[in-house]
């Protein structure tokens, strides 16, 4: 190792048994028959997870606030009060059939670094941050990424606070029965540095036997939802060619769409997973359907082109079964770039450690795409067991956990001091 990089290089290791335990105890929060984890945002399982979360942080003896949406900054002094903070995090809510370390690792090890510093005694002049972003995932409030994106500065506070779930209730009111709304201005802060540690998600670390992924960048992502109207009818008495059947319609939709996904090159990715029916009764025929659109490609311009085919080729199935459609806009997200300084940190820290990395794309989106709106961003892969993710079987190494957090403990150090 080069004098530099010797020099450079904070002399302090974050404890990984104590990393993986806090795994432990928070993957028994909604845990899923599966050996996974459901903590959809701003339900009663999210609201105990936030409150371990605090609970700890305050033993830690970090201050803790919590902003207008939720979001949970736990704050170590730095020796310059004024400084901008570095921040570090991801957040605790998951999908349904969620795995135990999809957000909460990002979360955890920010914590852990937070912890390590001080068992070394290590001082910064920033503060530091461990950071809970709020409903990451958007599977009940449809947008994904919504409170970091308000942070940001990408989305407004008031139309994400009315943002309602499938039942009608909006994350405003959600946010005020768990007890987080919190009094704190949302974003408009200067920050120093974002890291997030992330499993990978996808295969490409296991197979190389790399344990850093030096994330480069992700893929950009469309959000639809599309409305089909049909016509109510009785599924006993009414010809099968009288009906205006929107399930059926939906269905042919949901076809195509997954057809269409093979007629570019490089392929996008195109998923159905949200459909719901109305009324949703077996013996009536549906009149209505919506579902949802998540639409993903690394350029920009030919997610352009993907929207343009994919409205067309439900607006002619929906023209020639006589039915309606509406297509709205959810929520999209360009292909992000992070920080080029942040990537050298991060680079520079798995090689100061002395271990195997390799660049990376992510296809998956993270908080951190919106942060690098507002802030130099970097992100920090870990490999997970065959890249299976949002799955209850979803599994990581504890020592290649332990490691992505001693890369993220260098990473904010250096921005720190
Ligand atoms: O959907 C995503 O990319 C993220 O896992 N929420
Ligand atoms: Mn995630
Ligand atoms: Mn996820």
């Amino acid at each position: 190792m080069n004098r530099d990089a010797a020099k450079a290089r904070v002399d302090a290791r974050i404890d990984g048994e104590r990393l993986w335990q806090s795994l432990m105890a928070m993957a028994e929060i909604g845990a899923t028959p599966g050996g996974g984890s459901g903590r959809i945002a701003l339900t009663d399982s999210d609201r105990q997870a936030r409150d371990l979360f605090v609970k700890w942080a305050k033993e830690a003896g970090l201050a803790v606030r919590v902003d207008r949406i939720g979001n949970i900054f736990a704050r170590r002094a730095g020796t310059d009060a004024k400084a901008p903070p570095v921040l570090a995090g991801s957040h605790l809510d998951t999908q349904p059939l969620g795995g135990r370390f999809d957000g909460v690792y990002g979360v955890l090890a920010a914590l852990e670094v937070l912890r390590a510093l001080d068992d070394h005694g290590v001082e910064t002049r920033s503060p530091l941050d461990a950071v809970v972003w709020t409903d990451e995932e958007g599977c009940r409030f449809a947008a994904g990424m919504v409170a970091s994106g308000v942070f940001a500065g990408k989305v407004a506070l008031a139309d994400a606070l009315r943002l309602a779930d499938p039942d009608g209730v909006t994350i405003g009111v959600a946010l005020e029965k768990i007890g987080y709304a919190g009094p704190a201005p949302v974003g408009g802060v200067p920050v120093a540095a974002y890291f997030e540690a992330h499993i990978e998600q996808g295969p490409v670390l296991e197979a190389e036997g790399k344990t850093i992924g030096v994330v480069l960048g992700a893929q950009a992502r469309r959000y639809f939802r599309v409305s089909v109207a049909g016509e109510e009818g009785h599924a006993g008495t009414l010809p099968m060619d009288r009906r205006k059947d929107a399930l059926v319609g939906a269905a042919r939709m949901v076809v195509a769409l997954n057809a269409l996904a093979f007629t570019f090159a490089p392929r996008p990715v195109i998923t159905v997973g949200d459909l719901r029916v109305r009324p949703n009764s077996r013996n009536t025929i549906p009149g209505g359907c919506v579902f949802v659109i998540d639409s993903r490609h690394p350029e920009d311009a030919m997610l352009d082109r993907i929207e343009a085919a994919m409205r067309r080729a439900c607006g002619e199935i929906a023209a020639a079964a006589g039915l309606g459609i509406a297509i709205e806009d959810l929520s999209r997200s360009d292909a992000t770039r992070f920080d080029d300084r942040c990537i050298t940190t991060v680079r520079r820290a798995a090689e100061r450690l002395g271990l195997a990395h390799r660049d990376i794309h992510s296809g998956a989106g993270h908080d951190a795409c919106n942060l690098a709106l507002a802030a130099p961003t970097g992100m920090i892969f870990v490999p997970c067991e065959k890249g299976i993710s949002h799955n209850e079987t979803e599994n990581a190494k504890p020592e290649d956990l332990a490691a992505g957090a001693d890369v993220l403990l260098q990473a904010m150090a250096e921005w720190a001091r």
